[in-house]
């Protein structure tokens, strides 16, 4: 073994409840933006395809965590559907829900995995959209009242605990660039939702200590993108370091240090697009930071200098600071249209280390997704060698940055098997097992073998 990791290392992969679940309608669950999107406007979604089915882990999860096992897994991510176990969004708790996660949460555990639950993917109950989603600070308490029933329901057998993952995407997805409901394009009420997401965060971190969950740690999962400049030109830095401060940093440091950059603040300052505040939120932020980051890493960001000056009229954009910028020969996955790059990854956990203490970390998500896997198919196997050397690259930098003393603890793909993904539904794949769509079939890849003999050795 030429890349050992220490001892007790975290193998796993991560879903979220909307993508994997399936049972869209069923259990009493009520109906997520995502469902009622699918259900108003089809024809936006890829091939037309919805999440109301997906690989239908609620009734398959016994089977897939016997695959978890068999493949070495020894943490496992999923996150709880807030519509499922409130319908609505707030009020009464459904029961058929508890009772689905006591028993997915009892089998992990039984199995050897540990559970590592997430509160929130994307997924805002619509009948709280409709209220306001997260511009309204009713919606932002409900959110905390759903955390604590959480803690309190299943926080005696899980520890690991995270209130959002990548919440920049629901800013930019639904307030900035036209991917996610509500489709809003506005650059103060994305500063808006972006701020009332931290809030929500820093109250269910708060509810999280108050809640006496034993031996417990809370965090939360970031996309980090780590920033790159076309040239170490002072414009280029500039465009670059304010690219950052937005789609990094906005959440990284009031999660981690307990405050927003001044920098950032100074921007929103001048342009009049400070956000909405209550005069005890920055004693909130200042008093909740985390216990642990999950970081997600698909691709870095690259930044030039913006080459023409934005109208001054149209709307405030973060992309009035910068332009993104395609490196000439970067290596590119052409699937999913974003670059490949290793070293992101170590970079990322370098900075965790000299400028955020340190914080106890693990990839929270990392994978290649791909079009037409069958075309792979030999033999009954999908012989995915791109994705274990897609793996295997970013391990290697993983590696390097713990043996120069990051404290980074494990590491989990995207994702575990095959599922549906918000606008581009099965086009590209992710998962250690193919997911047949019409039976449901699962079957391992060559790369589920490959983990598996990792995870064994812990290292390869
Ligand atoms: C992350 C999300 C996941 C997942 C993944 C892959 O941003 O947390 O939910 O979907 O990206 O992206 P995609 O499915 O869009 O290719």
């Amino acid at each position: 073994v030429q890349y050992k990791f220490p001892e007790g290392f975290w193998w796993g992969s991560a879903v979220s409840a909307t993508q994997t679940e399936g049972a869209a309608n069923k259990g009493r669950k009520g109906k997520n933006i995502w469902d009622y999107w699918y259900e108003t406007e089809p024809n936006r979604f890829y091939e037309g395809v919805g999440p109301e089915s997906t690989s239908d882990f609620y009734h398959h999860y016994k089977e897939d965590i016997q695959l978890m096992k068999e493949i070495g897994h020894n943490t496992f991510r999923l996150s709880i559907s807030w519509s499922r176990l409130i319908p609505g969004g707030r009020g009464k708790i459904n029961q058929e829900a508890v009772n689905f996660y006591n028993h997915v949460i009892d089998e992990l555990i039984a199995n050897g995995i540990e559970p590592f639950v997430n509160l929130y993917h994307f997924d805002m109950p619509y009948e709280l959209q409709e209220e306001g989603g997260w511009e309204s600070r009713s919606v932002v308490d409900a959110y905390t009242t759903y955390a604590r029933e959480s803690f309190r329901l299943f926080g005696d057998r899980v520890s690991k605990w995270f209130t959002f993952n990548e919440p920049i995407v629901p800013v930019e997805g639904g307030y900035l660039y036209d991917f996610h409901y509500p489709n809003v394009v506005d650059g103060r009420r994305a500063v808006q939702v972006g701020y009332h997401t931290m809030v929500a965060h820093a109250q269910a971190v708060e509810a999280f200590r108050a809640s006496g969950v034993k031996d417990g740690k809370i965090g939360i999962i970031l996309n980090l993108t780590p920033s790159y400049p076309r040239s170490q030109n002072p414009a280029d830095l500039k465009a670059s370091r304010i690219a950052d401060l937005f789609f990094n940093r906005s959440f990284l440091d009031p999660a981690v240090l307990g405050e927003y950059p001044e920098e950032l603040i100074e921007i929103l300052t001048e342009y009049s697009q400070l956000p909405v505040t209550k005069k005890d939120d920055k004693a909130l932020i200042k008093a909740n930071t985390v216990d642990i980051l999950g970081v997600n890493y698909y691709q870095p960001r690259r930044v030039k200098a913006k080459e023409h000056l934005p109208n001054p009229y149209s709307p405030f954009m973060p992309d009035w600071f910068f332009d993104n910028y395609e490196m000439p020969g970067r290596k590119m996955n052409p699937y999913r249209g974003w670059e490949i790059y290793e070293k992101g990854i170590y970079d990322i956990m370098i900075n965790l280390k000299e400028n955020y203490g340190n914080i106890e970390s693990f990839v929270s998500e990392n994978g290649m997704g791909v079009q037409d896997e069958a075309r792979f198919l030999e033999n009954g196997e999908i012989q995915d060698d791109y994705r274990i050397e897609f793996i295997q690259g970013h391990l290697k930098w993983l590696h390097r940055s713990i043996q120069e003393g990051c404290n980074a603890k494990g590491y989990h793909l995207w994702t575990f098997m095959d599922n549906w993904s918000w606008m581009n539904g099965y086009k590209n794949r992710y998962g250690f097992f193919a997911v047949d769509l019409e039976t449901k079939e699962r079957t391992p890849k060559k790369s589920a073998y490959w983990i598996k003999e990792v995870s064994k050795n812990n290292g390869f």
